[in-house]
């Protein structure tokens, strides 16, 4: 991992390089790699589509050659950039977790996005993830149980937990936050219980000085995402499940530039009592596999 050690170039390409390291390694894929040879009718069937989809756009909007050959030059800054990883979950992972949700009983998921990382320290509910000393935001307790679809307490869950600093910025791919920070792997107790103490996180824009932010702006549309928490939550025999929580009255909810959030995603915390601490309970159901 370089990317957080030298200055960064740019803030895409400090979250696209670390990003697209990841991705190369296949290491980001949570549901599974393709495996064996290649299906000659799959690869002409979705392959073919794609393209016919890219060609009836040329055809029905009459491009030119400036605009192809602008395509182009976007095409190579993305690679450029790193920006493969940020691209695709943006504006095409929502439906490739759409196909997979299909099949999944339980707790409803959503995208895994650009943003995990591997091997987090490990921590024994009830944990605080790892933050500065100072660290800024509201302080924020996520709680709940994990259970199996019948009913069952979860003994061996895990909850992977990752999600910005209250100025929407992750550690790994920005230049502020220290490695690891506000991010964590839960282990729950033996009724599959969490808690998990932390900081709300802020909404996200994606990095505006690279192409897929660009292309975004220039297209009018909003480069923000919701404030939100990642998560991937796991036990023995299980499918995992990869989802996020979002937040009551969050400007950016319906308008998320990943197409990620959904109602039953949304959190509405309350104060403790402790200071400005606010709390919501959550709970997961996973399914046997
Ligand atoms: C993110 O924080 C994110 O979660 C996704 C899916 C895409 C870009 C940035
Ligand atoms: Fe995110």
């Amino acid at each position: 991992m370089t990317t957080t050690e030298n200055q960064p170039v740019s803030d895409a390409v400090t979250a696209g390089a670390h990003a697209t390291e990841i991705a190369r390694s296949g290491a980001s894929n949570q549901r599974g790699t393709a495996s064996g040879g290649v299906d000659q009718q799959r690869v002409a069937t979705v392959v073919g589509a794609a393209l016919e989809g890219i060609r009836a756009a040329i055809r029905d909007n009459e491009v030119t050659y400036e605009e192809f050959d602008a395509f182009k030059q976007w095409l190579i800054a993305v690679s450029d950039t790193g920006e493969w990883p940020l691209f695709l979950d943006v504006y095409l992972e929502f439906e490739v977790e759409k196909v997979a949700a299909a099949t999944q009983q339980g707790s409803v998921g959503t995208i895994l996005g650009p943003f995990w990382l591997d091997g987090q320290v490990q921590l024994d509910s009830p944990a605080t993830l790892p933050m500065r000393d100072d660290e800024p935001g509201t302080p924020m307790v996520l709680a709940g149980q994990v259970t199996s679809t019948d009913g069952t307490p979860l003994a061996g869950a895990t909850v992977d937990i990752w999600h910005t600093d209250d100025e929407g910025w992750y550690s790994g791919f920005a230049a502020t936050p220290p490695a690891g920070n506000l991010r964590g792997v839960v282990r729950c107790d033996d009724q599959g219980r969490f808690e998990i103490h932390t900081r709300k996180p802020a909404p996200y824009t994606i990095p505006l000085d690279g192409p897929t932010g660009q292309m975004t702006q220039a297209a009018g549309w909003s480069p923000w995402r919701p404030a939100h928490i990642h998560l991937l939550v796991a036990a023995p025999g299980h499918r995992t499940l990869t989802s996020q929580l979002f937040f009551t009255g969050d400007p950016y909810l319906g308008n998320d530039v990943a197409s990620a959030d959904k109602p039953e995603l949304t959190l509405d915390p309350q104060p403790t009592g402790n200071g400005d601490e606010v709390r919501s309970d959550r709970d997961f159901v996973l399914e046997p596999e």
